[in-house]
Order: C-alpha cells, then structure tokens, then sequence
C-alpha cells in the first residue's frame, strides 16, 4: 500500500509547526543518561542517505544543527547511497537502545524488515524527506516531505507555457525506486497531460548527482546531434543533474537558458545564482531544512502526545523573473 498523504495536516515551509490529527505513538524507550536538571538527554540515530547533492548536505546540516540546539546526542550514519547501509544502520541503532530514530529512506521498497524490528523494539521512527512503501503504516511514526507529484507538475506546467505547448523535452531522473524520482516524473507527465504536442524524448536517471546530470546530458545531446532531433528543453528532478546539464549543454556552444529551456526542482542557492546568470530558467523548491519538524515529532511522539501521520513541506516555484530578488532569502 503506497504511502497515505492525509489532507489537512500542512507544515508551512520555514514556520514548520505540525497540525494535529492522530496516530499512536510509541512508548519511551532507550539509555537513561540523564543530564542536569534531571531532564533526561535524548539519543536518536539518524540514517541519513549521503551526501550527494547541496540539498542533501543541507538537509544534513538542518538535522545536526536542530539536535545540537536541543542538546541531543545524535548518532549518524551516512549511507553512500545504499539501502542496506541504512537498514544496518538502523540496526545498530536498535542494539544502542536509542530513544528514537530519523530515516531518510533511499527508496521506497524493502523497509518492513527492518522497521518491524524497531517497532519491536519500541522505538519509533520518523521518516524525513521520502517514503516508504510498507502494508502497515503502523512501522513508521510520521512521514514529514514535500508533495513531490505536486513539485513535478508546478514544473511541467510552468514549461508547457514556457514551451506555449509545443516541443522536445529530455528528462533527468533522480535515483530509480526513489519517492521523489517516481512522484516527479508522475507529477511532470500529469502536467504534460494537457500538452500532446509536448513529447519527452529521452528519460534517463542522473541519480541526482551533478556528475552523472552532465554525463547523461552529453550522451543525450550526442543522440541528438546524430538523429537531427530537436532538444527544447531539460527537466531535471534536482538542481545538481541541471547545474551538469548547463555544463553538458554549454561545452556543445549551445547556450542554456536560452537555446535550450532547463527547469528543476530543489531551490538549493546555485540554482538562483544560475538564474540570475541566465542559465536556468526556473526551479521548484523542496525545503531541507527539516531538523525543526524532525525533531518537534521526536518530542511529541515520545512525550506520548498525537502528531500528524504525514507532516507536509509546502513548497513554491521561482523563476528568473523573481531570482535576484528572492536569492537573499535563500537559506540553503
Ligand atoms: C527530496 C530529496 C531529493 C532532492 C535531491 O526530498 O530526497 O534527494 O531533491 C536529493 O537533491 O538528492
């Protein structure tokens, strides 16, 4: 059963307060190191994906900053990307009795094992960030990310205008299996829905890093160049495979942002700054900056208090109408 996303409960992007609806929440558990005053330090582990992209390092410096502010002893785990670093991760956490544990799961299949064995073990998890595709939603605490279908389809319909509906789209997928890769392309074509004269010719996954973004890119422009197709424009799923695209696309002579249309998702600060030098054209932004939610859900959830099953990150469009303006503002 894909991941519920429940109406109503809505975190608005940097005030990040949670809506009420009801779940049960786990029981305390985990080490009684207490700390002065008699309040009890909380140790969580945090098994986070790694550390490729400026979204990513940010969202890791949201988490560690908001633990350190709080005075809780963070455990992290940095995964390089692979799935079963993260469920040993968790694991460990699990044998160290920590009081709770945050996941940002790679992808959204093969997790029930692992949070079967937390929820055993009592020890509630928050999933930050993505998904998970579980039978019983009962494994996991709350769910706080963004509407990646909702991200997919503000970008698919600022460059179906763009494009005035006609014209060749290549696509740059995040990593295969990846809630955010999945819902951003479901998002895009629903937005292309409307547009049959809009056709994605080529769709690859970039991982969401920048190194393979302007690899896939190349190969895309090569394929290209030899057909006699057309490119009107690049989707990327992140800012990093687009800031690789741009390169991909500028060692051709060819100039992005103008002779070929590139629109992502992130909002990360080099993507305003690409704006702002004419190179992208737009970007969604997904905010990363969920240490506050992450750990209000710690909080509440071991204080036996209700929180939201799926905590909402609202997010809003830019392009390069507004990036000079708005690059002041960026947090991330
Ligand atoms: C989105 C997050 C994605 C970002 C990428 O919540 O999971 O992973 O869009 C990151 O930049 O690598």
């Amino acid at each position: 059963m894909r991941r519920k996303i429940l109406k109503g409960t809505t975190v608005l992007a940097g005030a990040m307060c949670l809506l009420a609806s009801f779940c049960e929440s786990a029981e305390p558990a985990g080490p009684s190191d207490s700390k002065a005053g008699g309040r009890k330090t909380l140790t969580v582990g945090f098994s986070q994906i790694g550390a490729e992209s400026g979204w990513r390092t940010a969202e890791t410096r949201s988490i560690r900053s908001e633990a350190a502010r709080r005075g809780i002893n963070l455990k992290f785990s940095d995964a390089q990307q692979k799935q079963e670093n993260q469920i040993r991760a968790i694991g460990t956490f699990i044998a160290q009795k920590v009081d709770a544990i945050i996941d940002a799961p790679v992808v959204e299949a093969g997790w029930e094992p692992i949070l079967k064995q937390a929820k055993a073990a009592r020890i509630p998890v928050i999933l930050v960030d993505r998904g998970v595709n579980v039978s019983d939603d009962s494994l996991y605490t709350t769910l706080i990310a963004s509407d990646f279908v909702a991200e997919g389809k503000m970008a698919g319909d600022w460059l179906a205008k763009k494009l005035k509906g006609k014209g060749n789209v290549v696509e740059l997928q995040g990593t295969p299996g990846a809630a955010p890769a999945m819902d951003r392309k479901r998002g895009f074509e629903a937005a292309l829905k409307n547009h049959p004269d809009i056709k994605i010719i080529k769709s690859q996954t970039g991982d969401f890093t920048r190194a393979k973004g302007k690899e896939v890119m190349e190969a895309f422009l090569k394929a290209a160049q030899g057909s006699g197709a057309k490119i009107d424009a690049v989707y990327a799923h992140n800012d990093d495979m687009a800031l690789g695209a741009i390169q991909a696309i500028e060692a051709t002579g060819l100039k992005p942002g103008t002779d070929l249309l590139v629109v992502s998702i992130d909002g990360i600060k080099p993507a305003f700054e690409a704006m702002i030098a004419g190179k992208l054209n737009c970007t969604v932004e997904c905010n990363p900056l969920l240490g506050p939610a992450a750990f209000d859900a710690v909080e509440a959830t071991l204080a036996g208090k209700p929180i939201p099953k799926r905590t909402l990150v609202e997010d809003r469009i830019f392009d390069q109408s507004v990036s000079k303006e708005a690059i002041g503002s960026r947090q991330y």
